[in-house]
């Protein structure tokens, strides 16, 4: 699916919702999450609607290794390329927005 009406980050990347934009692309957005867990804590995302990271690794693998891409680019500039990327999927682990998004947190020595 490219798009999802009810879909919180398909509204944010259509700028129906307004968010802190940090990059973007064709393919790609990414912006600051609204309750950071470090000090720089970022959420990259395809502009297609998947619900999940294993949805898109599926259908457009090129677009997740893109991601991967965006979230080193942010770290190199933001934190000498260390940075920790979490893909929370399905609800028992923590998933509450279902369309696939990257936590980038960098900016910062992290906890183990
Ligand atoms: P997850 O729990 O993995 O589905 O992560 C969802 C993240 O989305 C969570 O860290 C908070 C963030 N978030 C939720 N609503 C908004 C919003 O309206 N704006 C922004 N920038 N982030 C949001």
């Amino acid at each position: 699916m490219s798009e999802s009406t009810d879909c919180l980050f398909c509204k944010i990347i259509k700028g129906e919702i307004p968010s802190a934009k940090v990059y973007e692309d064709e393919t790609t957005y990414a912006f600051k999450d609204i309750n950071p867990k470090a000090k720089v804590h970022v959420l990259v995302v395809p502009r297609r609607h998947y619900a999940n990271v294993a949805e898109l690794a599926k259908d457009d693998p090129a677009e997740l290794a893109h991601i991967v891409e965006v979230a080193q680019s942010i770290a190199d500039k933001e934190f000498h390329g260390a940075y920790r990327l979490v893909f929370n999927t399905g609800l028992d682990a923590g998933q509450t927005v279902f369309h696939v998004h990257a936590h980038v947190l960098t900016g910062e020595t992290l906890d183990e």
